[in-house]
C-alpha cells in the first residue's frame, strides 16, 4: 500500500469539503463577515502559526485555501507526504472555523470542540509539574466499548490529557468514563476534522509559552516535537482522512500508533494490534515516564479526578460546609511522638449512617516528623491536603483550615470507601511528594462531635493564629533571600519567576514558603535561593544580585529585573499567569483581568488578547502577568504609585480581593473602601464609562503623575 497516495487522497477530501464550506460561508454570511474561533487571540491559530497569516474574515478564507493548496503543490513536487499532512491541518481548521462562523455553538455537551486560550493557559502548571505527563489523541472506534473504557480510564488515571475523536467518545461514555476538561478526558467531536482542536492546543502552547513567531513553522515544529509530549492512537479501521491527519501529527513530532497495519515508519508511525499494549507502546514512543504510587484504597487516586464534582443527589456523606464543623491541620512533631503509618479514626465511620446524606463533624490531624522538616513547611504540606483528597475518586474537597467542606459520593461508598482510606491516601501522598522532608507521618481523623470541637479550640485555632502572625511578618523587607523558580522553562524556555514573600509566582501556585520547601525537597531543582544583595533601587525593587540570577537562569535573555514595576524592566511571564495587568493610558491606571473572565475590558481586549501581549519569558513594559494574591500587596506596582493605579477589575475579582485591598489602601493612602472606586463590567467596559465612574468616585489615579 502506498502511504503517499493514501495521504494525498485524504488531503484531497479535506480540500473538497473546505472549498464547499467556504462557499457556504460566503453565501450565508458574505465576505465581510468575521470568521473567528471563540476566545483566542490567534485568529485561526494553526494557520497563523504555520503561515503567519491572521485570517479574520470570511473573504480571507479564500486566501487560507490558497495557502493550503500551496502545501499540497509543494508536497507533490518534492514527493513529501508530510506537506500534505500540513495542508490537511490547515483545511481542517478552515472547516471547523466555518462551523463556528455559521453556528454559535456547533458542539454540544459532552463534545468540546474548540478550546479557549484561557483553558490552554490553565494547563500550564499541571504540565510543568508533570501532573499531566503527556497528551493522548485517541481516534476512531475501538473493537468494543469495554476496551475503549479501559484504555481511556487508564490514561485518565495516569493524568494524561486525553482527547477523543469519533465513536470512541460514545464507547467511553457508555462505560461510565467521566469526561470534561477538568477531568482531563476531552471528547472533541465525531468528525475527524475536530482533531484540529487538539493540534490547536499544541500550536498555541508554542505561541503562548514558547513565544515562537507566527509564520516560523520550523520553529513551531521544533517546539511541539521537543516540548509537547503528545501522540496519536488510531483504533480499528482507518480511512484516508484519518491517515492524512496522522501525517499532520507526525509533522509536529507526534508519533501515531495504529491498531490496523498501514505501514511502519520507525519512531513515527507504529503498529500495535494488541489493545492491552497500546498505552505502553505510546508512552514509550514519546519517552513519557509516569510515577505511580499504589495506594490500598477501593477507588482511583489520580490528579485527573481533581476536577470531579459531587452533586447533592450523588452524595452519600457530607462534612463541613455550613452544616457541621470541619477542619484540618498538619503539624510538625518530634520523631519520637509520631508513629509512622498510623491511621486512626475517633468517632463513627461512614457505615454507621442512619440516613443518607450522612452529616458529621470532621477533623483531620496529620502529624509529621523528619530531620529536614521546618515549622514553615506546615502550611505548605497542609495546603496539599486539598489536592490529595480531591485526587480520590468520589471525594470532593473544598476550602482549607477550619472552612473545609467535604463530600463523599454514593458510588465511592458502594465501592467500599471508608474514612480510614482518606488517611491512607494522605499518608501515601505525603510520603511520596515530601519524601525529603517527611520521614514519619500519622493521620488521625475525628468524627466525634465533642472531640472535633474541643481540639479545634485547643489545637487548631492557636496553630492557625501563630501561622498568621508569622505570615504577617513575612514581608520582603524582613528576609534576606528571595527564590528563583524555573519550573516553567520546560514550556517557556527563557522565563524565570522571582518569588518573594509578598510577590508569589505568577501561576499562583508557588509562594515564598513553597519555594523554600521546594528547595529543601530538591536541592538542585527548580527553586533556588537568590541573595537580596547589591541594592540599586529599593522602591522599584532592583537588586543587582537578583538581576544576575535572572540573567543566568534565563540564559542571558533578560539581564535586569525590577520586582515592583510594570514599566521599567518588569518581570517576564511564561503564560500560565492567574491574572494579567495592562495599562490604560486614558485613565492613568491599569486594568487587571483574571483568567476566568471571558468578556471585553476597557482597553478593548479580552483576557486572552491582553495575555497574548506578553509571555514566553519576554519583558513587555506595560503588561504583567501575576498571581491573584499579589493584587493587594503594598509592592504591587509600587514604582508607579502602587495599588491606587488599579482602575478596573472584573466584579468577581474585586469581591475576592476586596477585604485585603481595602485594608492596604487604607494603610497606604488613608482611603476607605478603595475597591468601590474601582470600575467593573457591571458599571462600564469602555473608556468613557470608566472615566465617568472614576471621576464620580474621586479615584486617586486621576490625580497621580502621568503613567506614560
Ligand atoms: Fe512557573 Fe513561575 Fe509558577 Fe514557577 S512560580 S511554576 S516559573 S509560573
Ligand atoms: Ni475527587
Ligand atoms: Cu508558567
Amino acid at each position: 500500500m502506498n502511504l503517499f497516495h493514501i495521504i494525498y487522497a485524504g488531503t484531497d477530501q479535506y480540500l473538497k469539503r473546505a472549498e464547499e464550506m467556504v462557499k457556504k460561508a460566503v453565501a450565508v454570511k458574505g465576505t465581510e463577515a468575521p470568521v473567528r474561533l471563540p476566545d483566542t487571540a490567534y485568529a485561526l491559530p494553526v494557520i497563523y502559526a504555520v503561515t503567519g497569516e491572521k485570517i479574520t474574515t470570511v473573504g480571507e478564507l479564500e486566501k487560507a485555501l490558497d495557502l493550503a493548496r500551496g502545501f499540497i503543490h509543494q508536497g507533490r513536487l518534492l514527493q513529501d507526504a508530510l506537506d500534505a499532512g500540513t495542508a490537511s491541518a490547515l483545511l481542517a481548521e478552515i472547516i471547523e472555523a466555518v462551523k463556528y462562523t455559521l453556528e454559535e455553538q456547533p458542539y454540544k455537551a459532552p463534545l468540546q470542540g474548540h478550546l479557549t486560550d484561557a483553558q490552554i493557559r490553565a494547563f500550564g502548571v499541571p504540565l510543568v509539574t508533570q501532573d499531566i505527563p503527556g497528551v493522548a489523541v485517541l481516534i476512531g472506534k475501538c473493537r468494543d466499548s469495554e476496551t475503549a473504557g479501559k484504555i481511556v480510564r487508564e490514561y485518565q488515571e495516569l493524568g494524561v490529557l486525553t482527547f477523543l475523536v469519533g465513536k470512541i467518545i460514545d464507547q467511553a461514555v457508555a462505560e461510565g468514563v467521566k469526561t470534561g476538561i477538568d477531568l482531563r478526558v476531552i471528547p472533541l467531536g465525531y468528525e475527524i476534522e475536530s482533531v484540529i482542536h487538539a493540534v490547536s492546543v499544541a500550536i498555541r502552547a508554542s505561541l503562548i509559552f514558547g513565544a515562537v513567531a507566527p509564520g516560523d513553522f520550523a520553529a513551531h515544529k521544533k517546539y511541539t516535537k521537543e516540548r509537547i509530549k503528545a501522540f496519536v492512537n488510531v483504533f480499528s479501521d482507518w480511512d484516508e482522512k484519518i491517515i492524512a491527519a496522522g501525517a499532520a501529527a507526525i509533522e509536529l513530532g507526534f508519533p501515531a500508533i495504529t491498531e490496523t497495519y498501514i505501514n511502519e515508519v520507525p519512531t513515527l508511525l507504529l503498529h500495535q494490534p494488541d489493545n492491552d499494549k497500546v498505552l505502553a507502546t505510546s508512552l514509550e514512543a514519546r519517552n513519557i515516564k509516569v510515577k505511580v504510587t499504589k495506594i490500598d484504597v477501593p477507588v482511583g487516586v489520580a490528579s485527573a479526578f481533581e476536577g470531579e464534582r459531587i452533586r447533592k443527589d450523588d452524595m452519600y456523606a457530607e462534612f463541613g460546609g455550613t452544616r457541621t464543623k470541619a477542619w484540618e491541620l498538619v503539624q510538625m512533631k518530634a520523631p519520637a511522638e509520631v508513629e509512622d503509618h498510623k491511621i486512626e479514626l475517633v468517632g463513627p465511620d461512614l457505615s454507621e449512617a442512619g440516613t443518607v446524606p450522612y452529616r458529621l463533624p470532621f477533623a483531620m490531624v496529620v502529624n509529621v516528623a523528619g530531620k529536614n522538616m521546618q515549622p514553615d513547611f506546615e502550611p505548605v504540606l497542609e495546603r496539599r491536603l486539598h489536592y490529595f483528597m480531591n485526587y480520590t475518586e468520589g471525594v470532593m474537597h473544598v476550602g482549607q483550615r477550619n472552612i473545609v467542606w467535604l463530600r463523599i459520593g454514593k458510588e465511592a461508598y458502594a465501592k467500599g470507601l471508608r474514612l480510614r482510606h482518606l488517611g491512607e491516601v494522605v499518608y501515601a501522598k505525603m510520603k511520596d511528594e515530601f519524601n525529603n522532608v517527611v520521614d514519619k507521618c500519622e493521620v488521625i481523623i475525628y468524627t466525634d462531635a465533642a472531640k472535633v470541637a474541643e481540639l479545634e479550640k485547643e489545637l487548631a485555632l492557636p496553630r492557625y493564629a501563630a501561622r498568621d502572625e508569622r505570615l504577617a511578618s513575612l514581608v520582603d523587607e524582613n528576609v534576606d533571600t528571595f527564590y528563583s523558580c524555573t519550573l516553567c522553562q520546560s514550556f517557556a524556555p527563557a522565563h524565570v519567576c522571582i518569588v518573594t514573600p509578598e510577590r508569589l509566582g505568577l501561576c499562583g501556585a508557588v509562594s515564598w514558603l513553597d519555594a523554600k520547601a521546594t528547595k529543601e525537597l530538591d536541592p538542585t531543582g527548580a527553586c533556588q535561593p537568590v541573595p537580596k544583595e547589591g541594592l540599586e533601587d529599593e522602591h522599584k525593587g532592583i537588586w543587582s544580585e537578583i538581576s544576575k540570577a535572572v540573567e543566568k537562569a534565563s540564559q542571558g535573555a533578560v539581564s535586569r529585573v525590577s520586582l515592583y514595576s510594570i514599566l521599567e524592566d518588569p518581570m517576564t511571564s511564561c503564560g500560565c499567569f492567574e491574572c494579567i495587568c495592562g495599562i490604560v493610558p486614558e485613565a492613568n491606571g491599569v486594568v487587571i483581568v483574571n483568567r476566568e473572565y471571558g468578556a471585553i475590558t476597557p482597553v478593548g481586549m479580552t483576557f486572552g488578547e491582553l495575555a497574548s501581549m506578553t509571555g514566553g519569558g519576554v519583558q513587555t513594559p506595560g503588561f504583567m502577568g501575576h498571581g491573584w494574591h499579589f493584587i493587594a500587596s503594598k509592592k504591587f506596582l509600587r514604582a508607579e504609585g502602587g495599588i491606587a493605579r488599579i482602575v478596573w477589575m472584573p466584579k468577581e475579582l474585586k469581591d475576592d480581593v476586596r477585604e485585603r485591598l481595602d485594608a492596604a489602601a487604607k494603610e497606604l493612602y488613608g482611603i476607605e473602601n478603595f475597591t468601590d472606586m474601582i470600575c467593573d463590567e457591571t458599571i462600564a467596559t469602555e473608556t468613557e464609562g470608566l472615566l465617568a465612574h472614576l471621576e464620580a468616585k474621586g479615584h486617586p489615579a486621576l490625580q497621580m503623575d502621568p503613567l506614560v
